[in-house]
């Protein structure tokens, strides 16, 4: 079922209600009965970083960028809008103190979202909020055992054990997923990874367990060949797929906007145009975190992030 959508054409961008996309509100979507495949919903939390905070203000700023999100996907040559349901479901509740109560309270929020087959779009927030997301999603797909499949776009890993004597923060969110059952190893790939590292060792628990990694640098040598063959294997099977995308997988001359700043990697085209790769996996939730509006001078970084949403959700259209 369609969208209703304002029509920016009598409505202009810069005036009305200020949701993603300019996508009606969940709760105006659920009083006419509409079902609803995608639902985005923001997490303004940022408990979880490690360096610079700032990401709650994420979710604002995204919305505002994304007035100017239009909804024909040129490349797909399809109307997103037209083909989908889309809404915003407003923001989860927040503890800004506590990552862990944060996890809870935003998962169980998000589990009472839209219909049972809507899919989850979370914006962050750190990355630590992905967790409730993916949990979310996982018991929405009737908890696959071995957990789901994992796109992981980033320049960090996300698998540290204890940074600070915590377990739960923005580095630990993929170790806790898997532990967990939440997300199979097996059938994770992180792409975009960039150092330096702390150490060599950061690198040991993604690779004991099974998961592939591919490096910015890896991505213009056998990277390409190594993407290709997981993207068949996720088509073939059509495993339910998470998404997980970091702003700071791009190179911070095209995303200033984040917290914990990685030089090089992506452009923001190559981003989009490894997004569109995508298409043709069985694409089951997402989430678009670590944008820091106060570090984003030109709202370049905002502008992006709306952007990869939309390019996440035309990958079902
Ligand atoms: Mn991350």
């Amino acid at each position: 079922m369609p969208t209703t959508l304002v029509d920016s054409r009598v409505n202009p961008r810069f005036a009305g209600l200020c949701t993603f996309c300019r996508w009606p509100r969940l709760a105006d979507v659920v009083a006419e009965h509409r079902p609803v495949d995608w639902v985005a919903y923001g997490v303004p939390f940022d408990g979880g970083v490690t360096y610079r905070p700032g990401a709650r203000f994420g979710p604002r700023a995204i919305r505002e960028a994304s007035q100017y999100v239009k909804p024909f996907h040129l490349e797909f040559g399809v109307n997103v809008a037209e083909r989908l349901s889309l809404a915003d479901g407003g923001d989860a509740p927040v503890k800004p103190f506590d990552v862990r109560d944060t996890a809870e309270a935003v998962a169980s929020f998000a589990a009472g979202l839209g219909d049972p087959t809507s899919r989850l779009l979370a914006v962050g927030g750190d990355h630590s909020i992905a967790y409730a997301n993916i949990k979310a999603t996982w018991e929405r797909q009737g908890r696959p055992s071995g957990g789901l499949s994992l796109i992981h776009l980033d320049s960090h890993l996300d698998t540290v054990d204890v940074i600070w004597g915590e377990k739960w923060s923005h580095g630990s969110v993929f170790r806790r997923a898997i532990e967990d059952g939440l997300v199979d190893p097996r059938r994770m790939i992180s792409i975009g990874v960039k150092g330096p590292l702390n150490t060599g060792a950061d690198l040991d628990y993604a690779r004991s367990v099974g998961a592939t990694v591919i490096t910015y640098e890896q991505m213009f040598r056998d990277g390409q060949q190594t993407l290709a063959q997981f993207l068949k294997h996720q088509v073939e099977e059509k495993r339910p797929s998470y998404l997980t995308f970091d702003i700071d997988v791009v190179d911070p001359a095209y995303a200033p906007g984040t917290g914990t700043p990685s030089v090089g990697g992506f452009t923001s085209a190559e981003a989009l145009a490894l997004l569109r790769r995508l298409r043709g996996v069985n694409l089951v939730g997402a989430d678009v975190v670590e944008v820091l509006p106060d570090r984003d001078p030109a709202g370049i970084t905002s502008l992006l992030a709306a952007h990869v949403l939309f390019e996440i959700i035309a990958l079902t259209a």
